[in-house]
């Protein structure tokens, strides 16, 4: 639970390494981790400081739909994956406004720049949303999740891994195949961001179903509180769908590491006393994750600490 949680930033800070890192921010990195989650207590939706559910929801109904366009996440007002489909953009000829190279590094230590980013990706998002073309040619993050889950390329057919996935956890549970993966080496190149969350397994025992994810690299304050629930629910999910009680998630990481710009921010969150977790409410009518509403989906009881602010690293 949670406390685990809390325990691995402790560790990864007094045991992790200094280590730079493709975004020039820095990091204390740690290789090689595992937490367990007992989905039958509580959701595990941290309450140390407010983690935003419906971006988690948004994002994994976005996931199932087989959709790589940020268009659908804009239209729910979510915003965390912008910097991905925006660097593509003003890397591209059609972008006239500012220089904006670097504009992750140089919006952390030069004010007037950052109001500049703000407003040019403001503008950005407006005309993905309003501007179908536009958000055909520059919303798309590629081959990333949603297509690799849903619809992972073959010669013949293309493959829907969690289809197929569903259909064997019903016919065939004691399986050791019941894996999606995301990492596709052949569409590496075509990839906004090629995946942080790289293969889960499920296992079934005892009329209950478990999930094991391994996560290659892990921003541990931003990112994993995310993946986190958004694990959970995918879980809860599948278990809905194929009659099955929830078992547990686990999660094993590959270089879990904390941004330098984010260590007064886990040192803030350590000190706070854990509180009870909240209850996860699914519609009882979902029968198929094909065309999953966000009402279909909620929280109870979340208690939690307010929200910690901090830089995501581009
Ligand atoms: N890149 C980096 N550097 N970190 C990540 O966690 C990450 N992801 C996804 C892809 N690339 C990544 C995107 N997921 C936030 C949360 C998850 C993200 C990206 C950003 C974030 O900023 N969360 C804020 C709230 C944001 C808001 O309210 O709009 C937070 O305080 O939690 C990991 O898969």
């Amino acid at each position: 639970n949670e406390q685990q949680y809390l325990n691995m930033l402790q560790t990864v800070l007094q045991h992790g390494h200094h280590k730079n890192d493709r975004t020039n921010t820095g990091t204390i990195s740690l290789f090689g981790y595992q937490l367990r989650f007992d989905l039958q207590d509580s959701f595990p939706l941290l309450t140390t400081k407010k983690v935003p559910f419906s971006l988690i929801k948004s994002e994994l109904i976005w996931f199932l739909r087989g959709d790589t366009n940020i268009r659908f996440l804009l239209k729910h007002n979510n915003h965390i994956w912008d910097e991905w489909a925006f660097e593509n953009y003003v890397k591209s000829a059609a972008y006239q406004g500012p220089d904006m190279t670097d504009f992750g590094q140089r919006s952390l230590q030069d004010p007037i720049f950052a109001q500049q980013y703000y407003e040019q990706k403001k503008l950005f998002c407006e005309r993905i949303l309003a501007d179908d073309d536009f958000a055909v040619q520059y919303g798309d993050l590629g081959e990333v999740y949603g297509k690799q889950w849903r619809k992972w390329p073959t010669a013949n057919q293309p493959i829907d891994q969690i289809a197929d996935v569903i259909e064997q956890i019903k016919t065939n549970p004691n399986s050791r195949r019941l894996i999606i993966s995301a990492w596709n080496p052949g569409e590496l190149a075509q990839m906004a961001l090629p995946p942080c969350h790289t293969l889960f397994q499920f296992y079934v025992n005892d009329g209950t179903l478990s999930c094991q994810l391994y996560q290659r690299s892990a921003d541990m304050f931003l990112g994993v509180p995310f993946n986190i629930a958004s694990y959970a629910l995918l879980t809860q999910l599948i278990a809905k769908v194929t009659n099955l009680k929830v078992g547990e998630f686990i999660h094993t990481f590959g270089d879990a590491h904390i941004y330098q710009n984010h260590v007064e921010q886990v040192k803030l969150q350590l000190q706070r006393p854990l509180l009870s977790g909240p209850q996860l409410w699914l519609d009882p009518q979902i029968t198929s994750l094909d065309n999953l509403q966000m009402e279909q989906i909620k929280v109870n009881n979340y208690h939690y600490a307010p929200a910690i602010k901090a830089p995501v690293a581009v």
